[in-house]
């Protein structure tokens, strides 16, 4: 299979300018580069398609560059956007550029001929002269071809929601971004989302009229659905970051493994490494035995790997085992409190610990049960445990019942879970 029909066969190829970009990434080594604005301190699944399809191009041979937008995070691309966008201060654009610049670097490899590129156009737009850059690259830009693009066609129709000159003015510097890289590296290829294809298409305009003879190449990915029509990537508690301190690991273990059957197959296409037979197979085992989600568990495993690494998959995965009943042991008060977080809890005194009430009369004081005959059923019935082992009728509480430094883990039957929090 060629690369662009193992592209195409993972759902990533939404458009591209030429039928023969296909045969040209067989015969040729392409430079190509993924524009990313420091709009917020961090990246989120949306982003992971393009910046994944950069490692794929690595992969393949190609050399990539992941392009920082220091300058265009200044301005704010109104591609689609149903509104202005409020200006953010150049501090606030360098801090955000440190932290996806890290996450950038960890799907990318920095080693061999076609080791990645990191820049920032912050370092050449920045020096462009106004005057100068508005008679040699603004000339080339027609105002009635930009007005008719799809992109900004909302904003114009819009008098409640119009459009700045400076974010009209933003394709333009997209544009030079690419003229700027063909000159500097030779890059010849710019791939986003589907919302770039317009800014992409502007920026090959410019190389060709600036009398770059050489073709450039635009490739799209498409915007990812939901079986279920809602809106893939989100969850109650908002966007599915890359940072783990926003999204901890674990969460975006869950995010995965709790997707649809329906959707797992395509996921697992676009968003793992893994070879067209590994994900047939996982495709088979979706029909043959659902009940055992093998296909969600190694999507959940693949894609926290390459996001988070070993180590915090493995803690993800321990962290999961708990929520079923597992073994407890080793998992400190964050640990428990990320996975356990939407889960009720009560306040306790640690003079509770002293070992001189019972655990029977603690849950009942607290309202996990309505009375101490309840208790006693549930506890007799060997329904109740404390840290995921079964409690006896007559257990008192001491500092042995904790699970962390201050938490006690109670669960009731098979999946109801209570935190007991000792200050
Ligand atoms: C700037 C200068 C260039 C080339 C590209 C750009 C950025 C581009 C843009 N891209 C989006 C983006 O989102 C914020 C990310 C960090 C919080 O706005 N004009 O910067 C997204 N992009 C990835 C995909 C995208 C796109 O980074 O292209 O489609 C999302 O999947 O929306 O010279």
């Amino acid at each position: 299979m060629s690369f662009i029909d193992e592209l195409e066969w993972r759902g990533l190829v939404h458009q591209t300018t030429h039928d023969d970009l296909g045969a040209r990434l067989e015969s040729e080594l392409f430079t190509l580069y993924c524009g990313f604005d420091p709009t917020a301190d961090s990246l989120h699944i949306g982003h992971l398609l393009p910046l994944m399809g950069l490692a794929r191009f690595q992969r393949a041979g190609h050399r990539p560059i992941a392009l920082m937008g220091g300058a265009t995070g200044m301005i704010g691309d109104p591609s689609f956007k149903s509104a202005e966008r409020s200006l953010i201060t150049l501090e606030e654009v360098k801090r955000n550029v440190e932290g996806i610049e890290q996450q950038l670097r960890r799907l990318l490899s920095f080693e061999g001929d076609n080791a990645a590129i990191v820049v920032n156009n912050y370092d050449w737009l920045c020096q462009l002269s106004l005057v100068d850059f508005l008679r040699d690259v603004g000339k080339h830009f027609s105002v009635n071809a930009m007005m008719a693009k799809d992109a900004i066609r909302t904003r114009l129709e819009d008098r409640d929601h119009g459009i700045s000159f400076t974010e009209f003015s933003y394709p333009l510097l997209q544009s030079y971004d690419f003229l700027h890289l063909f000159n500097t590296y030779g890059c010849r290829l710019q791939i986003g989302g589907s919302d770039q294809w317009g800014n992409i298409v502007a920026g090959m305009d410019l190389t060709r009229r600036m009398g770059v003879d050489a073709a450039t190449y635009a490739l799209t990915f498409p915007l990812l659905t939901k079986s279920d029509g809602t809106k893939f990537g989100k969850t109650e508690g908002g966007n599915v970051w890359l940072d783990p301190e926003k999204t901890s690991p674990y969460q975006f273990y869950q995010f995965w493994l709790n997707q649809a059957d329906a959707d797992t197959p395509r996921y697992l296409r676009s968003f793992t490494f893994l070879s067209k037979e590994e994900i047939e197979a996982l495709d088979e085992s979706v029909t043959t035995a659902p009940e055992k989600r093998e296909a969600q568990h190694r999507l959940a495993e693949e894609v926290t790997r390459i996001v988070h690494g070993d180590e915090a998959l493995d803690a993800a995965v321990k962290a999961t085992k708990a929520m079923f009943g597992g073994d407890l042991a080793g998992l400190d008060d964050a640990a428990l409190l990320d996975i356990f977080s939407d889960v009720p809890s009560s306040e306790h005194s640690r003079s509770e610990l002293a070992g001189d009430t019972l655990l029977l009369d603690a849950l009942v004081e607290h309202g996990l049960f309505k009375s101490k005959g309840e208790a006693r059923r549930m506890i007799q019935s060997g329904g109740l445990y404390l840290n995921n082992e079964r409690v006896a009728i007559d257990l008192k509480l001491t500092e042995a019942s904790l699970c962390s430094e201050g938490i006690a883990v109670i669960r009731k039957g098979k999946k109801h879970y209570h935190l007991m929090k000792f200050q």
